[in-house]
């Protein structure tokens, strides 16, 4: 794959007045620091220094400063943040699991300033109704959350007014460019398999529907990642003396004084400052952890604190393969000049290449199809609560080539204090429920695929390799569409083959969440609902490691709401 051309783009950052690579020395204290500068640290930072500018923060981040990085500017070029040499990326390195044929998977998650949201794909995706209320949490219900989702958007996108926001930071919109062809031949096809179109699925109601895509895109083609809406414009503005972000610092460990958090030890990352000495800065008010649902367990470890829990995700990557113009393999295989796009300002830089999304659920004959297990399953959690999808689609306009497979052997790693034990547990439920949703996720896909006027046929390489006398067996590439479209029939060797590939392929969509969940100390709760860790004081998480459940969602959105809320909690208790 020809992502030379995107490793050849010049890279540059400029520091501004406030953003350090090297800490002045005249900084030993502060009144707040955040670990982390990632989507919930950058969103905590801007709303406490709005909230009191006199007040001082300083944000300790891991990777490099991401102001005027192209590739993290310009939406299209996002693959090369999933190329295994980039420095805006962590790839956590998974342990061995005997239930993914011994697969040690890797974990890509965000390694700079604006964390995940400034290296994500930016598809916009918000969780269901009933995702807040299963937590269960006093003061975290819908309800109760939906200030904040509205709070953090300018949406340009349609559907009811009265759940979105129309004055936050982050713009929400179609983007400057979409391959219409297939989205549109997508959305006849998946109507005929019964999803139709909805016209906003990210009403928190909307289900069981397909949707023309919007994105973390302003209107202008520009990524809207947390470190460009929430710090750099404050930085940049000089009304914020008092807000300092120091880049390429990994903090090692939180410091106590009697169970008081103090302050935090950090090393400069030793591969862009390899001489650099640890520091040590203390906090007078507060310490908050905003390292990511991976990288937070790690800090609080290190620190002494506690276990982390084995993450879960849920995830189906839906693919095509399209000429021309209409996907982004011309520009990743280097057939675009993206210097020449960028100078002529293209709209296809304001792109993700991804037009679709959709939130499906099983019917009940297809439910009954699964199992006595998956039926039982289906039954607690998902019958009586039609808001939950079973499965989040996109539709990606490029061949899912290298970055989506990084090699197993290559990783780019951060932790100071040993390699953390990173186990997945994907499909490890002992019912075996989860990987039955995806065999039927896979099976739903193709037969949308199917039923699309493009479709041409399957490539061998992206699918299980069915017997050829089978009825499920694949259709290889030809001129023309199918006509007459049955649901395929699959026999119980088909589905063996089927699941036995998914644990051979499936990968991670990065959406890790819940390593030290918010809930009761009783039921291994780590925070209680005013995000403060059990057993200490001044001591604060603020990301994706605190949902005690799951969301039916992407999970950029989720993680910005949850820092809204994270920082209006830590500005009543500093009474700002
Ligand atoms: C490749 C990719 C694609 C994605 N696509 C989408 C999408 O299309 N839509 C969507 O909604 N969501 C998407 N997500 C998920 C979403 O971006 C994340 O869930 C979300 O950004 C996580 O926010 P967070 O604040 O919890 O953690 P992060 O944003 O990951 O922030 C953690 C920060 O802490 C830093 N850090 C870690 N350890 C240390 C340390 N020891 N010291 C100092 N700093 C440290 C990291 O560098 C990082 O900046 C994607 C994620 C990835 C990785
Ligand atoms: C791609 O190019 C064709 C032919 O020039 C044009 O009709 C079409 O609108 C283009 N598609 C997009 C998504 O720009
Ligand atoms: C997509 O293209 C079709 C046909 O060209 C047009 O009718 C439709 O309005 C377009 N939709 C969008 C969302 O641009
Ligand atoms: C990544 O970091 C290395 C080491 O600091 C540096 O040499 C390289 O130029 C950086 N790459 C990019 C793309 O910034
Ligand atoms: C990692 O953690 C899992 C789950 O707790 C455990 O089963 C496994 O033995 C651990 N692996 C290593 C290498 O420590
Ligand atoms: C398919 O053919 C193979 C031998 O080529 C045979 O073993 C198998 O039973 C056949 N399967 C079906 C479903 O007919
Ligand atoms: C379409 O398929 C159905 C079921 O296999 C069959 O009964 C019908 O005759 C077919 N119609 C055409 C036009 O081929
Ligand atoms: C959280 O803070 C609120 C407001 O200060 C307080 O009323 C509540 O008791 C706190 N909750 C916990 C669990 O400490
Ligand atoms: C680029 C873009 O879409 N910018 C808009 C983001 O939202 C703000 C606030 O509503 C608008 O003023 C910008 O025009």
């Amino acid at each position: 794959m020809g992502v030379a051309l995107l490793l050849g783009l010049q890279y540059w950052w400029y520091c501004g007045v406030d953003i350090y690579e090297t800490l002045p020395d005249a900084i030993q204290e502060v009144d707040v620091i955040i670990a982390g500068g990632g989507t919930a640290g950058c969103v905590v930072a801007g709303r406490l220094a709005e909230a009191d500018p006199g007040l001082s923060i300083l944000v300790i981040e891991g990777g490099p400063n991401n102001l005027d990085v192209p590739t993290i500017v310009h939406p299209v070029l996002f693959l090369s943040a999933l190329i295994q040499t980039s420095n805006t990326t962590i790839f956590y390195q998974g342990v061995k699991e005997s239930q993914l044929n011994d697969r040690e998977l890797i974990v890509p998650s965000g390694g700079t300033l604006g964390g995940g949201s400034s290296i994500n794909l930016m598809m916009y995706s918000r969780a269901q109704r009933s995702d807040f209320n299963a937590w269960n949490v006093p003061g975290w219900s819908t309800e109760d959350m939906i200030p904040y989702l509205r709070k953090l958007e300018t949406y340009h996108g349609p559907g009811s007014k009265a759940v979105h926001g129309f004055d936050g930071p982050v713009n929400v919109s179609g983007g400057t460019y979409r391959a219409n062809r297939s989205e549109s031949d997508w959305i006849q096809a998946a109507g005929k398999v019964g999803y139709p179109e909805i016209e906003d699925l990210a009403s928190l109601d909307a289900n069981n529907g397909v949707q023309r895509a919007l994105r973390y895109i302003g209107t202008d083609g520009t990524r809207q990642d947390v470190a460009y809406k929430y710090v750099h414009p404050k930085i940049k503005s000089g009304n914020y003396p008092n807000l300092h972000v120091v880049v390429n610092s990994q903090v090692k460990r939180v410091i106590f004084d009697n169970k008081r958090a103090s302050g935090v030890e950090y090393r400069p990352n030793p591969k862009v400052h390899p001489d650099a000495a640890s520091r040590t800065i203390r906090a007078r008010k507060l310490v908050i952890v905003s390292s990511g649902a991976l990288g937070t367990p790690s800090v609080l470890e290190r620190s002494g604190l506690g276990n982390p829990e084995i993450l879960k995700k849920a995830g189906v990557d839906v693919v095509v393969d399209l000429p021309g113009n209409e996907t982004i393999d011309a520009l990743v295989g280097g057939r675009l000049d993206v210097g020449k796009l960028i100078q002529e300002n293209a709209p296809i830089l304001g792109w993700n290449a991804m037009d679709i999304t959709c939130k499906i659920r099983p019917t009940d004959a297809e439910v009954a199809a699964l199992g006595p297990n998956f039926q039982a399953a289906w039954d607690k959690d998902y019958k009586n609560d039609p808001n939950k999808p079973l499965a989040l689609g996109s539709l990606i306009n490029a061949f899912p080539g290298d970055p989506s497979l990084v090699p197993a052997d290559q990783y780019f790693a951060m932790s100071s204090g040993g390699k953390p034990n990173i186990t997945t547990g994907f499909f490890s439920d002992a019912q075996g429920v989860d990987i039955k949703k995806h065999v039927w996720a896979y099976k739903k896909q193709r037969e949308i695929f199917r039923r699309m006027e493009t479709y041409r046929g399957e490539l061998a390489m992206l699918h299980p390799p069915f017997s050829p006398n089978s009825s499920a067996a694949l259709v290889h590439l030809n001129d023309k569409p199918p006509t007459n479209v049955t649901d395929i029939v699959y026999t119980p060797e088909d589905d063996k083959v089927i699941e036995d590939y998914l644990r051979g392929h499936v990968e991670t969509t990065w959406h890790s969440l819940g390593t030290c969940k918010m809930g009761p100390r009783e039921e291994k709760g780590v925070v209680d609902s005013n995000l403060s860790v059990y057993g200490v004081e001044g001591l604060k998480i603020a990301d994706l490691s605190i949902p005690p459940h799951n969301v039916a969602a992407n999970t950029m959105n989720t993680a910005v709401a949850i820092a809204e809320k994270a920082a209006d909690i830590f500005i009543k208790e500093l009474g700002l």
